[in-house]
C-alpha cells in the first residue's frame, strides 16, 4: 500500500514537471513603453463611475455661482442618498465623485476653515454633513468614494494669494482625513475669473501652472491617500478627454508626454482625445459628461435628460474606446435623482444586461496562424478563456496576427468586444474583424487601437466564423479577450 503510494506521487511529480515545463518554457513578452499601475487597471474595471454635482447652483438655477450666495437658500428638504446610491448600484456603477466644493466655495461638509458651508445652511438645522453621508452611502453600497474640491473658489477674500492655497490645503485634508478612502480626486480646470472674493466683486487672474504648487499639494494628500488616482486635464494619473460630450478617441493611445499638454495649445483637445503612440507616461483619458445639458439641476432640463439608448452609446463611446465613463447625475431641488434619471439608469442597465448576456465566443473553437513558441501557453485558447490573466501572443519578432474563431451553429452577431493585455504596454495599432458569408470572407469592422477594451458593432451579421486580423502593431500583439455577442 505504501510502496504504491510512492508511486503514485513519484509519478504526479514528474507529471506536473512536463506539464509545467511545457508552460514556463517561453519566455512572457517585456513591456514595451509605459505601464499601467494597480490602481489605474482596478480603474478600468471599474467602467463607469457617477459624478454628482450639487451646491447652492441646484437653488439658484446657475450652473457657476459667482461666490456671494447665502448658505441659507440650501435646503434640499427630502433629501436621500441612499436613493441616489441605490440606484446608481443597480444600474452597475462601481464609484461615486462628490462635488464637495464647486467653484462658489460652498462646502458640502462642515468645515474648520470656513463659515460659507453646509454648518449655516437650514439642512438638518445645521448639523448636516453630505460629504459623510454620501462616503458612507457609497461603502454599503459597494460604490468607491472620489472627491472634487474645486481649487477655484469665487467666495474668498485672498483667492489669487498664498493664504487661499493654505485654507485649500488645509481643506484638502479635512476632505481626505475624514472621509477617506478616497479613490479618485478630480481637479477641474476652470480657474479665475469673475467672482464675488468676499465682497471685492472682481475679476482674478492666477497662473494656473504656478499657482497652486501642485507638486507638493498632491504629495501632501498621498500622504494620507498613496493609492488616490490625481484626475486633471493633464493627469498625472487620469487625464481629461478634451470634450464633455462623452465621446473617447476612436484611436485612444493611453499614453501621452506630460509636456506636450499645455492649455491654449493648438490641436490640445484633439491630443488629449487620442494621447500619443510613443507618450512617455501611461495617463489614460477619462470620458466626462453629464446625463442632463448641464452639471446642475435645473427644472428646465428634465425634458432634456439623455434616455436609456443614449446612455448605451456613451458606454460605446467610452468604454467602448478603451476609457471609463464618468456620468454626472444631479440631484434636485429635493435632494432626490429625479424621476427622469432613474428611469434612463435602469434602462441603460437593462439594455447592457440583455445586450452581454451570452458570450458566444467562450462555447466557440479558436487558432491563430501563429503563436509564442507554439506554447500553449500563449496559443489562441487564451483569448476566449474568460480568464483576464492569460492572453494570446505572437513571437517578439511577429507584429500580426489573424485569430479565426469558429461558433458552434449559426448566430446572428451584434457586438464583438478586444481587449490588450495591458500590463505589458499598450500594442495593437490596426485591425480589422471579418465574417463568414456566403462562403467567402467579408470585412465587417475595423479599427485602430484597442487597449483595455474596444467595442464595435456587427449589426446582426448571421455567421459561423469571425476573424480578428490584427494589421499593425507596435510589438507582439497580446490579447487577453475576444468576446462576441
Ligand atoms: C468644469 C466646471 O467648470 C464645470 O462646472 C463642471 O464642474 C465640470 C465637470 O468641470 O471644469
Amino acid at each position: 500500500m505504501t510502496y504504491k503510494l510512492v508511486n503514485f506521487s513519484a509519478f504526479l511529480s514528474i507529471f506536473l514537471l512536463f506539464s509545467c515545463a511545457e508552460k514556463q518554457e517561453v519566455a512572457a513578452p517585456e513591456a514595451v513603453g509605459p505601464v499601467p499601475t494597480e490602481e489605474q487597471l482596478a480603474w478600468y474595471d471599474m467602467e463607469m463611475n457617477a459624478f454628482i454635482h450639487f451646491t447652492t447652483n441646484t437653488f439658484t438655477d446657475k450652473e457657476w455661482g459667482y461666490g456671494d450666495e447665502s448658505p441659507s437658500i440650501f435646503n434640499p428638504t427630502e433629501l436621500d442618498v441612499n436613493q441616489w446610491m441605490n440606484t446608481l448600484e443597480k444600474a452597475g456603477f462601481k464609484g461615486v465623485i462628490l462635488t464637495a466644493k464647486h467653484h462658489d466655495g460652498f462646502a458640502l461638509f462642515p468645515s474648520e476653515f470656513t463659515e460659507h458651508d453646509i454648518a449655516n445652511s437650514p439642512y438638518k438645522e445645521g448639523k448636516g454633513d453630505i460629504v459623510k453621508e454620501v462616503a458612507e452611502s457609497a461603502r454599503a453600497h459597494d460604490l468607491k468614494f472620489g472627491i472634487y474640491l474645486s481649487p477655484w473658489d469665487r467666495n474668498r477674500a485672498d483667492y489669487g494669494q498664498d493664504s487661499y492655497v493654505t485654507y485649500y490645503r488645509n481643506q484638502l485634508k479635512e476632505v481626505f482625513e475624514n472621509y477617506g478612502p478616497v479613490f479618485e480626486m478630480w481637479f477641474d480646470g476652470a480657474n479665475g475669473g469673475d467672482g464675488f472674493y468676499g465682497g471685492a466683486d472682481e475679476e482674478r487672474k492666477i497662473d494656473k501652472t504656478v499657482y497652486y504648487h501642485w507638486p507638493e499639494t498632491l504629495a501632501m494628500v498621498e500622504e494620507i491617500e498613496p493609492n488616490v488616482l490625481f484626475f486633471s486635464d493633464a493627469g498625472p494619473d487620469l487625464r481629461w478627454v478634451g470634450n464633455e460630450e462623452g465621446i473617447g478617441g476612436e484611436t485612444n493611445w493611453n499614453t501621452i508626454t506630460p509636456d506636450t499638454l499645455y492649455a491654449g495649445q493648438a490641436g490640445i483637445t484633439e491630443l488629449l482625445k487620442t494621447g500619443s503612440e510613443d507618450g512617455t507616461e501611461w495617463i489614460p483619458a477619462e470620458v466626462n459628461t453629464s446625463i442632463r445639458p448641464g452639471w446642475f439641476y435645473h427644472k428646465a432640463e428634465d425634458s432634456l435628460v439623455r434616455d436609456a439608448e443614449n446612455l448605451f452609446q456613451l458606454y460605446f463611446t467610452s468604454v467602448g474606446r478603451g476609457s471609463t465613463l464618468l456620468l454626472n447625475i444631479p440631484p434636485d431641488r429635493r435632494g432626490l435623482f429625479h424621476e427622469n434619471d432613474v428611469e434612463a439608469l435602469l434602462g441603460f442597465r437593462k439594455i447592457l444586461d440583455s445586450v452581454f448576456a451570452v458570450n458566444l465566443a467562450e462555447k466557440a473553437s479558436i487558432s491563430a496562424d501563429s503563436f509564442r513558441g507554439n506554447s500553449a501557453s500563449y496559443n489562441a485558447e487564451n483569448a476566449i478563456d474568460a480568464d483576464p490573466e492569460t492572453y494570446f501572443a505572437t513571437d517578439d519578432a511577429t507584429t500580426t496576427a489573424t485569430l479565426e474563431i469558429e461558433l458552434k451553429k449559426e448566430e446572428a452577431l451584434h457586438y464583438i468586444v478586444l481587449q490588450e493585455y495591458i500590463k505589458l504596454g499598450q500594442r495593437v495599432e490596426k485591425f480589422k474583424v471579418s465574417a463568414w458569408e456566403n462562403n467567402a470572407w467579408k470585412e465587417i469592422a475595423q479599427g485602430t487601437t484597442i487597449g483595455h477594451k474596444r467595442i464595435l458593432e456587427l449589426k446582426g451579421i448571421n455567421t459561423t466564423k469571425i476573424k480578428v486580423k490584427i494589421t499593425a502593431a507596435k510589438a507582439s500583439p497580446l490579447l487577453s479577450n475576444i468576446g462576441l455577442y
